[in-house]
């Protein structure tokens, strides 16, 4: 088995990731390593099945795939590891992501992929579902998960300010 760190960040084109990036920002938040690939499972069909089949003995232990419109990636890489997949809707441009969102979260029954928003919201909240796995069997990022959620709350004021 290789080393491999425990999250791959995988997306379509170059275009996704100014969305995927909000995952991985959120993963250095938490200092959670993970490596970040293109991977097109329309224009690079043979490079998505060699990450979906080694994904697991590569040493990857969680994956996050961000795609737009015709969204088949986290899909397919879905049904060819045994690992957990969480699909991150791009907001496309002809229809504002709904393509996306549709086509990443009707899996038919036993191919599973945790279907997250469209676009920012999506991406941040992938790489928490993504740390809380990992929390379960990790005391320090459960640690660090913890003190993310804490801190996000005392974030919040109590009264709205003007703006400017
Ligand atoms: C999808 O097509 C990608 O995930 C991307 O969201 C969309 C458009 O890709 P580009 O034409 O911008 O490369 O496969």
């Amino acid at each position: 088995m290789l080393e491999s760190p425990p999250v791959a960040i995988v997306m379509g084109s170059q275009s996704d990731w100014p969305t995927m990036r909000h995952a991985a920002d959120t993963l250095d938040t938490l200092k959670i390593d993970y490596e970040a690939r293109i991977v097109s499972a329309h224009r690079t069909p043979e490079r998505l099945v060699d990450f979906a089949t080694r994904a697991k003995t590569d040493g990857f232990r969680i994956i996050i795939a961000g795609a737009g419109g015709a969204a088949h990636l986290p899909g397919m890489i879905a049904a060819m590891t045994p690992l957990p997949v969480f699909g991150v809707p791009v907001e496309s441009k002809a229809l504002s992501g709904q393509d996306s969102l549709l086509s990443i979260v009707q899996m038919p029954g036993g191919i599973p992929v945790g279907t997250l928003a469209i676009g920012k919201a999506g991406a941040i909240n992938a790489a928490l579902l993504a740390a809380a796995v990992l929390a379960l069997s990790d005391e320090d990022i459960a640690d660090r998960l913890d003190a993310f959620r804490r801190e996000q709350t005392e974030s919040v004021a109590l009264f709205p300010a003007d703006e400017g």
